[in-house]
């Protein structure tokens, strides 16, 4: 056991590197931490219980809500608004965010938006999901009540950014923009234990993502862009593997390790894709940053959008550096969008 270094020892240390910090930023993570835990629980539980299919409800994305989709949003609500350390929150799974009204959490300085339970579609099947996480400042006073534009910032200026994989191990990973931690669970004392120190993505990869259904209703430029993955060509490695599992947590934490491309382009009948900015592209566009990758809607940088509203979608290109710029060159080339 020696020489492990748990979550909050982590946390604890980093924090010293901060004069300034008040702990209150490291205290949500733990919070997020426990939540974690306690999905985690539940998801390696699915099948035994009555736990699996659908509540018969839909969320505000017009989607059939899972029963461990809404038991993640209560727990991660639950566990943040106890924690006190966040004024409010927006959850992928409800139509308007949640001010804290208590006394102690309207003085809290930070907001909270999360996907509880990325990949839903794939727990009745036993296949990776995750939980996707994003922290602001607020930009309303202390001591009032959040309001909208709390939620409405923009990806760069997040605090924190991470996720936890429910997968072969659970993991949480992390950035508070010094970089990429990686924390495996370690079921025998309940902890996470940093397993991945400093993550960085390589710069090119061989790996491309993409649901090849959609293709068909794709903009050129990403046609192409796949098309070149599939070609033959020794010194670039390709073809190139192609690799989908349809939780974007699980796409996207392969290829943080590995190097390659994840890809949820608009499509006719979709034309801003399917992912949304605030729950799932920003917090992982700051990840993959942070590892020295890059996040992109085919023609700007994720986190400079500015969200207008809550449960807004944009196409998502992200990964290793040099596959996401390829991708967007030939966005431009074919599809002559306007930046
Ligand atoms: P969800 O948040 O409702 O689970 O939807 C997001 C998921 C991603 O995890 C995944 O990459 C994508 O949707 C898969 O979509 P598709 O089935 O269209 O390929
Ligand atoms: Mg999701």
């Amino acid at each position: 056991m020696s020489g492990m270094v748990t979550l909050s020892e982590f946390i604890m240390e980093r924090q010293a590197d901060f004069p300034y910090a008040t702990g209150d930023l490291s205290r949500l993570l733990g919070d997020i931490s426990l939540a974690g835990k306690i999905i985690n629980h539940q998801v390696n539980k699915a099948g035994l219980h009555d736990i699996l299919g659908t509540v018969g409800t839909t969320n505000i994305q017009g989607e059939s809500q899972m029963k461990l989709d809404v038991y993640a949003d209560q727990a991660l609500l639950n566990a943040v608004r106890w924690g006190g350390q966040v004024c409010g929150a927006a959850s992928e799974e409800n139509e308007k965010y949640l001010p804290f009204d208590s006394e102690m959490c309207r003085k809290a300085k930070y907001v909270i938006l999360f996907d509880p339970l990325d990949g839903s579609s794939n727990i009745d099947v036993n296949v990776s999901i995750g939980t996707i996480f994003s922290i602001f400042r607020r930009k309303s006073a202390v001591g009032d009540l959040v309001n909208i534009n709390d939620f409405l910032q923009r990806g760069v200026d997040q605090v924190a950014s991470g996720y936890v994989i429910y997968g072969s191990s659970t993991m949480l990973v992390y950035t508070t923009g010094h970089g990429v931690n990686g924390f495996t669970l370690e079921s025998s004392i309940g902890e996470f234990c940093l397993s991945h120190p400093n993550m960085c993505i390589p710069e090119d990869g061989k790996i491309y993502s993409i649901n090849e259904g959609i293709l068909n209703g794709c903009g050129k430029g990403v046609q192409e862009y796949v098309k070149w993955c599939k070609e033959s060509d020794k010194e670039s490695s390709r073809p190139y593997t192609a690799r989908y599992i349809g939780s974007l947590v699980a796409d996207f934490h392969r290829n943080l390790i590995r190097g390659g491309i994840y890809m949820y382009p608009g499509i006719t009948k979709s034309p801003s894709g399917k992912l949304r900015l605030q729950y799932e592209n920003n917090p992982l566009a700051f990840i993959v940053e942070q590892a020295g990758g890059k996040a992109s809607d085919g023609i700007r940088r994720i986190m400079e959008i500015q969200p207008k509203e809550l449960h807004e979608r944009t196409p998502l290109f992200i990964g290793s550096k040099n596959m996401v710029e390829r991708v967007e060159a030939l966005i431009r080339q074919y599809e002559q969008v306007e930046a």
